[in-house]
This record gives C-alpha cells, sequence and structure tokens, in this order.
C-alpha cells in the first residue's frame, strides 16, 4: 500500500473494553481498513486504512457497533 490513511474519529458512548472490542470489530470489517486502534476512555478511535474512508461509511460503521460519530479528523502522513 503506497497511500496511506489514519483518520481520528471522536465517538460518543463508548465505556469499557467491550465497547472498544465491539466498535474494533465493526470497523475492522470495512473496506480498505488496515488496523484500529480503539480508547473507549477518550472516546477516540484511530483507522489505518489503504485509503480514506467517507464520513457516511465511518458514521454507519459507528451507528453499527451502538455508538455516536462526532467528528472524524484526517491525518495525512
Ligand atoms: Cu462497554
Amino acid at each position: 500500500m503506497d497511500a496511506t490513511s489514519k483518520q481520528e474519529l471522536t465517538v460518543n458512548g463508548m465505556t469499557c473494553g467491550h465497547c472498544a472490542q465491539t466498535l474494533t470489530a465493526v470497523l475492522g470489517t470495512l473496506s480498505g481498513v488496515t488496523s484500529v486502534d480503539v480508547d473507549a476512555a477518550g472516546g477516540r478511535a484511530v483507522v489505518h486504512a489503504a485509503h480514506p474512508l467517507s464520513t457516511e461509511v465511518l458514521a454507519g460503521a459507528v451507528d453499527e457497533a451502538g455508538f455516536e460519530l462526532l467528528a472524524v479528523h484526517e491525518r495525512t502522513r
């Protein structure tokens, strides 16, 4: 992969490690995603992918996991 995307998500509703596991699993199924780091206490998730994912796709996945996507920050490196 020559183009690597890193997006930081602000997520509302996570309370414990199980929440983090659920969100990690759902985000991990999205096309192009290579790894996911979720910080439940901080309400953040970092999605590493081959290409940036649309806010709609990310919001859908977060919603599917039972949480609410508040914001997406693009990180390019
Ligand atoms: Cu939980």
